[in-house]
Order: C-alpha cells, then structure tokens, then sequence
C-alpha cells in the first residue's frame, strides 16, 4: 500500500538561520552549522558525493545491507514500524523493506529537514506495496517524537541511523542524541546504527576534497545559500575549500579558507564580517570511530548491541542494538 503523507511545517525559519549564521560567524574560529548544508541544491551535491569512487560509505553500507539484511531484521514481530532518521534517496530502507516482505504490516517514517530527500525517499519506496509511508520534514527529534506517537501500542519499531550521519555529531551531542532515541523506544525495540570507522589519512582527506571538486560545491553551496537567504555578498571565488584530518579529534573536518582580507556584508543577519587572510570558517565535522567505541556508545545509552557488521574494504559499520 502506497500512502504517503503531507510534509510537516519546514524545521527552520530565515529568523532562525540569520541568528545562527550571526552568533556562529562572531565565534573563534568562525563556524556554520553543517544542517545547513543541505537546501535543495546541498541534499544533490551529497546524493552526488555519495555516487563519488572516493566517498565510500554509501556503497560500503549499501554491500553491508544487502549481504545481511535478513539477519539484521530477523526477529522483529510484525506489526513494525520502522523509522528512517535522515532519508537520503530512501535506497537504504528500501533494502530493508525487501527483506521484510514477509510481515504482514510495515509502517514507515521517514525524517528529514530536506524536502528534496523525503520527495527522492518517498519516490523510492512507492514502489513496494506491503508498506505504507509517510514523510515528517522535521528534525530528528521532533520527528522521531512525531513516530513514535503514532505508533500503535503493539507495534516494534526499528529505528535506522544509518549512512554515518551520528559522525556529524560531537561526542557530547552524540550521547544526548542516542539517548534521546533510547527515550523515544520500548524495550525491546532496536536501533541500527551506522559509523565510519578511523581509516588511513589520505582515504579521508580524498574523500572530503574529491579530484572533482563536488564536496568544495557542497561546501561551498553554504555561501550561496547565505547570498539568496539572506542576501549576503559572499564572493565565492574568494573562498577555497578545505578538509583535514583532526587525529587527535578522530575527525574529517571541513573549513571555507578567506583567500584574501575581506569584509562581507549579510543584511538579514545584520551584521558584517571582517576575514583575515586564510582566515577559516568551520562548516562541518565528521567523527571516526572503532568498533568498540561504537558498541561503547550504544551500552552508554540504554542499549545493549545485539551484532555488528564492518565493511573491511571501505571501514564502515554498521551496529544493531536492541533497547533495554
Ligand atoms: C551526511 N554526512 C554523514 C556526511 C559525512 O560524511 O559526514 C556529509 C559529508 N560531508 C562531506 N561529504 C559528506
């Protein structure tokens, strides 16, 4: 059954990202939350990365999910619902959804702040008939808050966080977010987790500064964004992207380097900014993780983890955990 529902009111106001863009600009060093990456144009360029032969997690996870997907989903009764934090292109759950063609009733969730992915997602899975959809365009928490309410009182949820997206998150933010999902859970119900694993150097720096430039776009896409939205007069030429690995973090870092001194105006921010040559504004962190640390995480929040899977080529994994 194909039922896809309406989209919810967008997650952030113009009101909401010219106060972030003028508090985290007057940081040292200068920095732009990564959610704002992703407008129409950021959530193409990172469907583009994921295509990249040097970004690797989509495919090592998209092997992992193929490989093992029976087992991963072994043991979850029916009725189930399961829910998608950050949908992407709706690829992953699709996989998923194939392995449970034998429950009887699958509902699934699908959260994202990017309309263009729950569009791509819901697109995706139009074409599987034993599930109904619905997209929620909000923020993870609001939306998994969203799911887990309309869940019926029988049913088991599946929550996935897949594609590395708890790397964008700091450790703190990490545990809050994990134990926010914990929350929003039953005993019994599970969390499949997905993390890119701490891999050579060179690996991760080409796989955030690829030959072709499609991350710099990405990257950079952030600008342009600030001169539409809020009618800033970035000159992005004037900027170069920048991806370094922070090992004592156990991060991939990406920055915006000011090529030259310079002094940009964002009106609907109302506030200029001063750049010093090869000064940086920070715009996203991608942590690493081993295995254990993983397991570590989930055990810190109120789950135990049932199996792990690692992609060994690319160093990626993926953890199911079942709450208690
Ligand atoms: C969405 N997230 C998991 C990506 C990552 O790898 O941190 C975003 C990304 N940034 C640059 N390339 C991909």
């Amino acid at each position: 059954m194909i039922e896809t529902t309406a989209a919810a009111p967008p997650a952030e106001s113009v009101t909401d990202f010219a106060r972030d863009v003028r508090r985290d600009l007057a940081l040292t060093p200068k920095q732009l939350q990564s959610k704002y990456l992703y407008n129409g144009l950021g959530s193409c360029l990172f469907e583009a990365i994921c295509r990249l032969p040097w970004y690797r997690i989509t495919r090592a996870e998209g092997r992992l999910l193929a490989r093992w997907s029976d087992q991963m989903v072994a043991g979850l009764s029916d009725p189930l619902t399961l829910v998608e934090l950050g949908c992407g292109s709706g690829e992953k759950i699709a996989v998923l959804a194939e392995s449970l063609r034998s429950h009887r009733r699958i509902s699934v969730h699908l959260i994202d702040i990017s309309p263009t992915a729950l569009e791509l997602s819901e697109r995706t899975l139009g074409r599987l008939e034993h599930i109904s959809v619905m997209g929620h365009r909000a923020t993870y928490e609001d939306g998994l808050r969203r799911a887990a309410s309309e869940r019926g009182s029988a049913a088991t949820m599946l929550v996935l966080f897949l594609g590395s997206n708890i790397g964008n998150f700091d450790p703190p933010a990490a545990h809050d977010f994990l134990t926010e999902i914990r929350r929003a859970l039953r005993p019994g119900d599970a969390l499949l987790l997905g993390a890119d694993l701490i891999k050579p150097a060179a690996d991760l720096i080409v796989a955030y500064d690829d030959p072709l430039g499609v991350t710099a776009a990405f990257n950079k896409n952030l600008l342009l964004r600030l001169n539409r939205e809020l009618l800033a007069d970035f000159d992005l030429s004037a900027f170069d992207h920048r991806a370094v690995w922070n090992a004592a973090e156990s991060r991939v870092e990406m920055h915006l380097v000011s090529r030259r001194a310079q002094n940009v105006s964002i009106p609907r921010a109302g506030c200029t900014v001063e750049f010093a040559p090869g000064e940086a504004i920070w715009t996203e962190s991608s942590y690493k993780y081993t295995p254990e640390e993983i397991v570590a995480r989930g055990q810190q929040a109120g789950f135990r983890s049932r199996q792990q899977w690692i992609e060994s080529d690319a160093r990626f994994s993926l953890t199911l955990f079942i709450a208690e």
